[in-house]
């Protein structure tokens, strides 16, 4: 699950979904949270890091390998426009899972020969946010992308529990999803049905 303070009402309330949403069995949370200040950006960091340590699970920063690293997070994950995963691995070797958001099958090859851990590949449908995250690239593209490159893809973008399957056949090897469990009334239970789906 991938955060968003703002479809909550403030961070308090964010904080308190992603515990739900770990209660409900989500293996990874990424803060992504673009428009905040550093400062505020770490003390959510190093929260979110109390919390997924609590339940077990892994946490990801969005873009900043120096907030990754000061908070001990499992990950960081770039966009387009963070660090290449070549130059990230230089700084943090070892101590970070390499994450790279991807479009399509250029943009996936080339994270993957930068060194990326792992992928998300995305929008595949269209997301509540239109075209913020670029034209939906629907699940053929995830079907040629898994056949072309080895690491692990991540499908993303306007993922409800009627698309699981249709991703899932593409052959993905999981989902991230913001408002599919954010936006639901029980973050807990929303989280529970995906994780069945998914089998
Ligand atoms: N990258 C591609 S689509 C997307 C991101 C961050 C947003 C996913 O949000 P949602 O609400 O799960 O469609």
């Amino acid at each position: 699950m991938i955060t968003d303070r703002k479809l909550l009402n403030n961070s308090q309330l964010l904080f308190k979904a992603v515990e739900e949403a770990l209660k409900g069995g989500v293996k990874a949370i990424q803060l992504r949270e673009k428009d905040l200040e550093i400062r505020e950006l770490l003390q959510m960091a190093y929260k979110m890091r109390e919390i997924t340590k609590k339940y077990k699970a892994k946490l990801f920063i969005n873009d900043r390998v120096d907030v990754a690293l000061a908070v001990k997070a499992d990950g960081v994950h770039l966009g387009q426009s963070s660090m290449p995963p070549s130059a990230v691995r230089k700084i943090a070797g070892n101590k970070l899972i390499i994450g790279a958001s991807t479009h399509g099958i250029k943009e996936a090859l080339e994270a993957e020969k930068s060194g990326a851990d792992f992928i998300t590949l995305g929008p595949v449908y269209k997301t509540p946010s239109k075209l913020k995250y670029g034209r939906p690239i629907g699940s053929d593209t995830l079907r040629n992308v898994k056949s072309k490159i080895s690491i692990p893809v991540f499908a993303i973008g306007g993922i409800k529990e009627d698309k699981v399957k249709d991703v899932r056949s593409a052959g993905v090897d999981g989902i991230a999803l913001i408002s599919g469990i954010l936006g639901a009334k029980s973050i807990k239970g929303k989280a529970e049905y995906f994780l069945k789906l998914l089998g």
